[in-house]
């Protein structure tokens, strides 16, 4: 571990070295303590999901063709909220940790809605989408003034089944809500969303209640408790509040509330601590050689833990030492990974005692994380800016990725594009697993559409995970007839790590295949 600290301090001083030198180039690893969020969105089918709003604090950025996403400015905290949402789909939430100079990956489920139904106000009504039920009663609705609604609802109401996997990845927040002040985690034995609209949004009158019947999932119905608490998800601080009990009755449970919103029929428990360590194997080294298999301890890696006889999933992250601690149900059986850019460990599969607020090794979670992401978003012209990676190895031999080739993770070169976006913002995403000895380029061509690169609003971001963030933006004074805009070099030393990143910010006429384009 020692020596990996020298390594990074080392290209520290390299890279602030050459930006001392170079003024007019990348900003350095800014001492601002910032990170990068992002991910990918797809579907209950696993279909990327595209055009999803995702919001964390003022930034807003449109997930791509492919669902993936980048916010590349999120200020550091333990805890930071990110909300997705699009026309047609429940809205959901999560939270992460934004770690300095280090970027965060999240995986995110993007349900759709059940098509509304209308009600009318003053009559009141019942409405299911088939699973679940929301009764609501005469002249209880009010606009967002608190005016006495009277026109025609329309109601959506969306049933989840927590004990489907994929549900999981579309959960609002954590399986955990918030009891006195401190996060309680909880098991689910159901819940459903339902939004009210009518002009905009409605809700419950004060005084006024809904009943709601979640139903209960079919695998849990002998063992769910007679009566359990209700929990509604606040997206103001992004935690499940405990408000109302349900009464089961068959396999439904049946309870009033006092609003809408997300509601959750969960029962706290008590907890057994999961500790461990995650690290990274082979993938820092040279390509093909040297330092594969080599292990070290991975800092700032999501740990998630699956109850697989309960309906609750359990976070953590891996301290700067790579450590973990994890808190699931007693007496149960958990599955735990690691995940971290994409990339995840295999499952360890622990059975825990009924032991309340005991603790247990399970040992190492080891993954693949990529060494550093390329991240190219710009504005809404042109509609078609390209990423491009281009690479020539100690051994002479070159690489190009691009939207042509996109390339692999498995194998050579072991760097991928996510996507190729071509109506406006992006983001193209470059995710690199492994370097090679040589020297890599960083370009942007402008393939179509109005406009040109220097008034693109384009940014290129570039996590060197362990190393840092660069960003660069596009230079002005690009002259007429040239299209691609050369941004950096990057040199790999023979021991695998990177030694130095170099500027060259210059606009040249290139196409997609330019003797221009490789170092
Ligand atoms: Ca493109």
């Amino acid at each position: 571990m020692g020596s990996i600290v020298i390594v990074a301090i080392v290209v520290l001083a390299t890279a602030a070295f050459v930006l001392k030198q170079q003024p007019s180039g990348p900003p350095p690893n800014e001492p601002a303590q910032y990170g990068v969020v992002m991910g990918r969105i797809s579907g209950i089918n696993g279909n990327p999901v595209s055009g999803v709003n995702v919001r964390s604090g003022t930034e807003t950025v449109v997930a791509n063709d492919g669902g993936w996403f980048a916010i590349t400015n999120v200020t550091t905290a333990a805890r930071v909220l990110v909300t997705f949402s699009k026309a047609g789909y429940v809205s959901t939430q999560r939270a992460t940790q934004v770690r300095s100079l280090d970027s965060s990956f999240m995986e995110v489920v993007m349900v759709q809605a059940s098509l509304p139904q209308t009600l009318d106000a003053t009559l009141g009504g019942s409405i299911s989408d088939g699973v679940g039920r929301v009764t609501i009663a005469a002249n209880s609705l009010v606009d967002a003034q608190g005016n006495p609604f009277t026109g025609t609802a329309e109601v959506s109401l969306t049933t989840f089944d927590p004990t489907v996997d994929s549900t999981r990845d579309s959960f609002p927040g954590d399986f955990a809500g918030l009891v006195g002040g401190e996060e309680r985690p909880f098991e689910s034995f159901g819940y459903l969303d339902v939004a009210v609209t009518g002009g905009g949004p409605l809700q419950l009158a004060t005084g006024s209640m809904a009943t709601l019947d979640i139903p209960i999932p079919p695998s849990e119905i002998a063992r769910a408790p007679d009566t359990i608490d209700l929990w509604y998800y606040d997206l103001s601080d992004g935690f499940w509040k405990r408000d109302g009990t349900a009464t089961k009755a068959g396999d439904v449970y049946t309870g009033a509330v006092e609003h809408f919103s997300y509601w959750n029929a969960d029962r706290a428990y008590d907890k057994f601590n999961l500790k461990g360590l995650v690290v990274t194997t082979g993938v820092r080294g040279v390509s093909g050689a040297g330092r594969g298999g080599e292990e070290s301890p991975l800092p700032g890696a999501l740990v998630l833990c699956d109850g697989l006889d309960y309906s609750g999933r359990s976070r953590g992250y891996s301290d700067d030492n790579g450590r973990f601690s994890v808190p699931v149900r007693i007496a149960s059986t958990v599955v735990c990974i690691a995940a971290k850019g994409g990339r995840m460990s295999d499952p360890i599969t622990e059975v825990t005692p009924a032991t309340v607020d005991g603790q247990r090794d399970i040992g190492r979670l080891a993954l693949a994380d990529p060494y550093a992401q390329v991240i190219l978003s710009w504005g809404a012209n042109p509609s078609d800016l390209d990423n491009h990676l281009t690479g020539r190895k100690a051994d002479g031999q070159t690489i190009h990725i691009y939207y042509a080739d996109e390339g692999s993770f498995a194998t050579e070169p072991y760097a991928l594009l996510d996507t190729d976006d071509m109506n406006g913002y992006g983001p193209e995403i470059i995710s690199i697993g492994r370097f090679a000895t040589g020297t890599y380029r960083q370009s942007v061509r402008h393939y179509g559409g109005e406009g040109s690169i220097a008034t693109s609003g384009a940014e290129v971001t570039v996590v060197i995970q362990g190393v840092g963030i660069y960003r660069f933006t596009p230079p002005a004074g690009q002259l007429e007839g040239t299209d691609v805009w050369r941004i950096f070099d990057l040199v790999v030393s023979s021991s695998g790590t990177v030694s130095a990143v170099n500027p060259i910010n210059d606009y040249v006429t290139g196409g997609d295949h330019s003797e221009l384009m490789y170092p």
